[in-house]
């Protein structure tokens, strides 16, 4: 018997945050295409990135590795393009494969995309208006730049339809939109530019978070309203006469309005691509997947940006829907990883999984399975100390369903990107269930001193099995705390 292979069409954006997404009940905006997905698959919400960072995370959803493994630590260590990726090993198998839209691992000859019989992307982080895009000269050596006019996420989605236009519609395929919205800095399209306007989009409850009780390195990081440049992040000029606490709030709405204009664009865009789909009868036999990178903070704990292990960056939304094996409207609560994602892909596509993959594909779980030995926890690592942006120290984790420990080693061990000096390591603790918002470090608490020991295991175990290496000095000064027992 031959099962019909399924199409793919992955959907990822960047920096969109599951909380900016109404499907995930957003305070903030409505996305009626993407709650079309979710009402028709399965949402899931407990899905992390092993690295909240562009560039990395990239990486890890295309090989299903963790960045110490497949190179991509840092922003400015771009991918060699001879890495196993799951769009080669569909095209192999006799996907038809394309990529439109934001790469972000590189260009040139060691790091163009490949894997795909057609690519379209923006070089780097690309612009949101009349960009320049990259595609492969006809001779096969090299690229050329090609001019457009229009608004970069209506672009990617044009040329994603016209492909899939001029398919041959014998043989699957496997469809890449990769968006470069809503990354900063927030640009919208001309036709969202009054959306909003006259309304207060409501603070988050965090907004005004103190930061009391966290490692002095987080307490130094530069993500706060303040730190937005009102040039290119807020277009505007600052008021006259406000008040401290009133100039970070009108720099949030500013802010928060912008990012969610350009997010309606990605909605309309996933509407076009959801009609198509509809329109020549492929719904049923089609993965349709929406993702972002990473997530996001907006203005939680009085941020913008990323690279945290906190929830709000760590968390990426993740909606699937394939009517032929996931019940429409369902919610998952399990753990999946970016790095889980290839592996998955690829079991739908029926192709065979490399054996350097290491995550563990989620099939199960779409059917509505929960494997018995399924994770309980993950991984986590951010390399890049003292990013020139936001001065985000270096620092490695593990999270279970109940608690979160962080241990900033604060070093740049020499990465591509990341700044000296060290700093002293810090570590912290967060209990998940009696502070969902991991507003209170609670790791200097000695009542706390046995779940730090049972962390500290899970995080040796989990560094052990990906094969990652602990950081000698900030592991002595756990050791010192736990001493203290
Ligand atoms: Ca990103």
């Amino acid at each position: 018997m031959s099962v019909r292979r399924p199409n793919f069409v992955f959907v990822m954006s960047d920096d969109h945050a599951a909380h900016a997404i109404s499907a995930y009940g957003s305070r903030i905006n409505e996305t009626p295409n993407l709650d079309r997905i979710a009402d028709g698959g399965m949402r899931f919400d407990a899905c992390f990135c092993t690295n909240s960072i562009c560039t990395p995370s990239r990486a890890a959803l295309l090989t299903g590795t963790y960045n110490h493994v497949n190179g991509v630590t840092t922003l400015d260590t771009h991918m060699d393009n001879r890495l196993d990726t799951y769009p080669k090993r569909m095209q192999s198998a006799g996907y038809q494969t394309a990529v439109f839209g934001k790469w972000h691992l590189g260009h040139g000859p060691e790091h163009d995309p490949t894997g795909f019989d057609r690519w379209r992307v923006l070089p780097g982080q690309g612009h949101y208006h009349n960009p320049v895009m990259l595609e492969p000269r006809a001779d096969g050596r090299g690229h050329d730049v090609v001019e457009r006019a229009g608004y970069v996420t209506d672009l990617i989605t044009d040329d994603s339809i016209e492909w899939l236009d001029q398919r041959d519609p014998d043989r699957p395929f496997a469809l890449m939109v990769h968006h470069k919205a809503p990354h900063r800095t927030w640009e919208p399209a001309r036709r969202h530019f009054a959306m909003y306007d006259g309304d207060d989009i409501p603070e988050p409850d965090t907004f005004w978070d103190d930061h009391d009780t966290r490692a002095d390195v987080v307490k130094a990081i530069r993500m706060s309203m303040m730190d937005l440049d009102p040039v290119v992040d807020l277009k505007a000029t600052v008021p006259d006469g406000l008040t401290d606490d009133e100039e970070i709030r009108w720099r949030y709405q500013r802010y928060i309005k912008d990012y969610l204009r350009v997010i309606a664009a990605i909605d309309e865009s996933v509407g076009r691509l959801l009609d198509w789909l509809d329109d020549h009868g492929l719904a049923d036999d089609t993965v349709v997947v929406y993702t972002s990178d990473q997530g996001f903070f907006l203005g939680d704990h009085g941020w913008f940006d990323k690279r945290m292990m906190y929830e709000e960056s760590l968390a990426m939304p993740f909606l699937v829907r394939y009517p032929a094996m996931v019940d429409a409207g369902t919610t998952c609560d399990e753990m999946i990883l970016n790095v889980d994602v290839a592996p998955t892909f690829l079991e739908l596509a029926g192709v065979d999984v490399p054996d350097e993959v290491q995550g563990r594909s989620f099939v199960p779980l779409l059917a509505g399975e929960t494997p018995a030995d399924w994770q309980q926890s993950m991984y986590y690592r951010y390399w890049m100390h003292r990013d020139g942006a936001h001065d985000v120290p270096a620092h490695y984790g593990v999270r279970t369903k109940t608690h979160k420990l962080i241990g900033y080693y604060n070093d740049p061990l020499g990465q591509e990107g990341a700044r000296g000096p060290a700093d002293p390591p810090e570590w912290e603790l967060y209990d998940l269930v009696a502070d969902p918002a991991e507003l209170h470090n609670v790791i200097g608490d000695r009542a706390n001193l046995g779940i730090v020991r049972e962390l500290r295991g899970e995080l040796r175990r989990l560094q052990d099995e990906v094969g990652d290496d602990p950081h000698t000095a900030a592991e002595g000064v756990l050791d010192s705390l736990l001493a203290a027992e």
